[in-house]
């Protein structure tokens, strides 16, 4: 039971060069075996392209691991006993030795204590749609709230109540940058009603914005949202329908807590016939290329300096 940091991200860290975080839950909860293990690595590529260091954090066998090699991110896309590890379940899975993929809480909260600042992921949780009566809340927000490292993604899943969950990160004091859109990116497509709180136009401005929030010590950390390339998107409407028709099937099923969002996901990808993995791995993608250049800009500010 330790952690583990690969030796190039340890290298990276302790001289100050651009490293980005990236999490397990996609790869083991969140698209179907192949396609999670060939994007995971392909993702990692892209950080490389982009000038910084991947490091997928996971659980392997109990230890804490930053940085996964390819053989390891093969393995957890593999294996069928990998548990959905959010900050509850961290110490759980250590001590009793598991394997276990990181949520975005998760991710957060083990990259800001190795000293990484920027993450990069699809989409984050959030409110859920009848929270009022189940009360589920991915406790993705209250991490926001709590760590302070910059989240790049393509918004919160559409799946979720949007509006509540911008209200929520609002209340816990988590700005929500948009790059380059005034409109709210909800992963698959864009809201064309909801608007971000500040609209950001270049990666050196959001990691001006990464660099003041730690020079203050603020404790909470970033939401910044990148809309999923034009070509990629789909109709709002077309997928707010498939997204009703998932969420009753959920229903009838029963599936409840932190099943819901693999279910989902995997629903609404049979029912789009594979358009969503496909709109999903383009987003990801876009959010390894500007993570890779905020993670750059940071260091080159603090260098300047
Ligand atoms: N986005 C995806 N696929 C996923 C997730 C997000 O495209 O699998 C995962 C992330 O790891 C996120 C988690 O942290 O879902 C949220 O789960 P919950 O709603 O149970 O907190
Ligand atoms: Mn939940």
């Amino acid at each position: 039971m330790k952690i583990r940091i690969s030796q190039e991200v340890a290298y990276a860290l302790a001289n100050n060069l651009p490293v980005v975080a990236l999490e397990s839950t996609i790869i083991s909860h969140g698209m179907p075996y192949p396609q999670n293990v060939e994007i995971a690595i392909k993702v990692e590529e892209i950080v490389r392209a982009n000038g910084a260091l991947p490091a997928t954090i996971a659980i392997i066998g109990g230890d804490v691991v930053v940085g996964l090699d390819e053989d390891e991110i093969e393995e957890l896309g593999q294996r069928k006993d990998v548990l959905k590890v959010s900050r509850r379940d961290l110490g759980y899975a250590m001590a009793t030795k598991k394997w276990g993929a990181t949520t975005v809480a998760a991710t957060m909260v083990i990259a800001a204590k190795v000293g990484i600042k920027v993450f990069v992921t699809g989409g984050v949780g959030g409110v859920h749609r009848g929270a009022s009566e189940s009360f589920d809340i991915s406790s993705d927000l209250d991490e926001l709230a709590r760590t302070n490292i910059a989240v790049v993604c393509a918004g919160p899943k559409a799946i979720l109540d949007i509006e509540k969950t911008l209200e929520y990160l609002e209340t816990k004091g988590v700005p929500v940058l948009g790059y380059k859109t005034d409109k709210m990116p909800v992963f698959y497509t864009t809201s064309p009603s909801l608007n971000v709180l500040y609209r950001v136009d270049t990666s050196s401005e959001i990691a001006s914005i990464i660099n003041a929030s730690h020079a203050l010590g603020l404790e909470s950390g970033i939401l910044v949202v990148n809309p999923i390339p034009k070509e990629e998107a789909m109709p709002y409407k077309d997928i707010e329908k498939v997204i009703d028709e998932a969420i009753d099937d959920m229903k009838k099923v029963g599936v409840k807590g932190k099943e819901e969002t693999p279910y989902l996901l995997s629903r609404i990808n049979e029912l789009t016939k594979g358009k969503s993995q496909i709109a999903n791995e383009a987003l990801i993608i876009n959010n390894a290329k500007l993570g890779a250049s905020i993670a750059k800009h940071i260091c080159r500010e603090l260098y300047e300096d």
